[in-house]
């Protein structure tokens, strides 16, 4: 769909096939600046040293650290409200006699710039909403987003999806022969839902493939008292480790929780953030 289209019938689509791409989803000086700030880190960054991110892949998150150039994509209105649309779904509770309607609100879940480099092969195929353990088929917890910083083609490496996958229970294995690659035009983006079935292509050009993912999550999906501002840093340090992960210093299996990627515990140890954040990028590459 064209960028200037209204959001019904993005919400239809997204409904019906679980992905989406909207042509020129960023304008030009957003996109100028995302690869003025992310492709520096991206070319300091080594290659992940896990096969499931890829050993020719290279990944750089914490991104509203490094951009003020995200913010125009992460509130685009197409994408923005169509996570409004499908996640933030009006339900009822019971608190003594009275009826209660309550609708979640959503919240930014992960951002990473992701670059694919020649010799890279297939991803396994995967849903992202896995990380949170959903079910399926059941309500949609998460959109997530595929910017092209670079054209996607077939033969570069654009993400592989199997559109309506999120209708699918959760005994159905996926198939690269079921996938459609998301080839678009730098500038556009991706636009899927957490329940479906994607995963990056391999790339067998000279040039990388190049992007940046963002997610957008049910506003449920965390702890009850936000611990992180309760608790100073400090005072976490001086708590045994049991209780740090306790506090949300941790990952949850398979996946939730990381600092670039890796045990947020390790960011704790470092006075200095910026410090931290090298320290365990450093760790997730070879
Ligand atoms: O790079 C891509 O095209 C997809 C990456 C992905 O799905 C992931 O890392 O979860
Ligand atoms: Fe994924």
């Amino acid at each position: 769909m064209p960028s200037a289209t209204e959001l019904e019938p993005v919400v239809d689509i997204l409904e019906r096939d679980g992905a989406i791409i909207i042509e020129d989803f960023a304008d030009a000086t957003t996109f100028r600046g995302l690869w003025e700030d992310l492709g520096p880190a991206l070319d300091a960054a080594g290659h992940c040293n896990k096969g499931y991110d890829g050993h020719r892949t290279r990944r750089v998150s914490s991104l509203l650290a490094r951009t003020d150039h995200l913010v125009p994509v992460i509130t685009q209105p197409l994408y923005l409200g169509a996570a409004r649309r499908l996640l933030q779904r009006p339900g009822h509770m019971w608190v003594g006699r009275s009826r209660i309607e309550v609708t979640p609100n959503i919240q930014l879940s992960a951002t990473q710039a992701i670059q694919i480099d020649p010799k890279q092969g297939k991803q396994p195929l995967h849903r992202d909403d896995a990380l949170h353990l959903r079910q399926h088929p059941g309500p949609p917890s998460r959109l997530q987003l595929m910017l092209a910083l670079t054209d996607f083609t077939q033969e570069n490496g654009a993400t592989l999806v199997i559109p309506g996958s999120h209708h699918w229970d959760d005994e159905t294995p996926p198939r690269y022969d079921m996938t459609t690659p998301a080839a678009m035009r730098a500038g556009s983006a991706l636009l899927w839902q957490g329940g479906v079935f994607h995963g990056g292509g391999a790339n067998t050009t000279d040039s990388p493939r190049v992007s940046l993912t963002v997610s957008l999550d049910l506003g449920n999906l965390r702890q009850e008292e936000n611990q992180y501002l309760a608790v100073p840093r400090e005072k976490v340090l001086t708590y045994p480790e049991e209780l740090r992960r306790l506090l949300g210093y941790d990952q949850c299996p398979p996946g939730v929780g990381w600092f670039e990627m890796q045990d947020p515990q390790l960011a704790l140890v470092h006075d200095d953030l910026e410090e931290a954040r090298n320290a365990a990028a450093a760790l997730a590459q070879h």
